[in-house]
């Protein structure tokens, strides 16, 4: 069967959606091939079939499944014996919590960096962006922009645990990576991509952390333009 993934794109050729990184990491984590069709916010038109106007979105064979979260879950009952994105019910249960607790994490990284993601997006969809995200924030970007150290301290908040654990073992999902670790790297992967802030720095465990997710799957988390290791 064949798996079409529509993602969104930026200028450049820059794949910076961070929910788009956690189904390509699911996809490479389970051997599975698929065809990419980069969209742009405003070429939803493209997947209008689905009734879903979020990306990623996935097709393969007659299923249609949107939601990074229900693709991850599609993937494992639909994939049984290709390796696991969760390990079972009870890691399954604590990805469920890595999913609405990232929010900690990339809010802040949205407050810093949703300027520069502004900057890089094609033309044709900034002025959608301005628009939605500047009623979302009840700002306008400039000001996002200006004030984009003041989440920094947020950022390092939700970052503390991320730290601790690695303190202990080289994956969020223990002695290998899984689903979890997909989630948190999606977010380090819109900030690698679209903007010149440096969330991690070496000698931090996090950075050694998305070192090794970079490198995973035949580095396919460098295969998108970014302003750095
Ligand atoms: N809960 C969804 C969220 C997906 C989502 O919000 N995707 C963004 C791209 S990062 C999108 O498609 N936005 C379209 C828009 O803002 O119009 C998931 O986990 O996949």
């Amino acid at each position: 069967m064949a798996i079409t993934v529509y993602e969104l794109l930026g200028a450049d050729d820059r794949r910076f959606s961070p929910y788009c990184w956690r189904t390509r990491m699911a996809l490479a984590h389970k051997g599975l091939d698929a065809a990419y069709v980069p969209c742009r916010f405003t070429e939803k038109d493209r997947f209008a079939f689905a009734d879903y106007d979020r990306m990623p979105l996935m097709t393969d064979g007659e299923s249609t499944v949107g939601d990074s979260w229900a693709i991850a879950c599609y993937l494992e009952e639909a994939y049984p014996d290709r390796p696991s994105l969760f390990g079972g019910a009870i890691g399954k249960a604590e990805a469920r919590f890595f999913n609405e607790w990232i929010a900690t994490l990339s809010g802040p990284v949205m407050r810093m960096i949703v300027k520069d993601i502004f900057d890089r997006l094609d033309a044709a969809d900034q002025p959608y962006f301005r628009a939605t995200r500047e009623k979302r924030f009840g700002a306008t970007l400039e000001e996002m922009g200006a004030r984009s150290h003041e989440a920094r301290p947020a950022f390092e908040a939700a970052a503390a645990p991320l730290r601790a654990v690695l303190a202990h073992q080289p994956f969020f999902c223990g002695e290998a990576p899984a689903y979890a670790d997909y989630i948190v790297f999606g977010t380090f992967q819109i900030a690698r991509s679209m903007s010149p802030l440096k969330l991690v720095e070496p000698g931090d465990a996090l950075y050694d952390w998305r070192r090794r997710l970079l490198d995973l799957h035949g580095a396919l988390g460098r295969s998108t333009n970014a302003y750095r290791e």
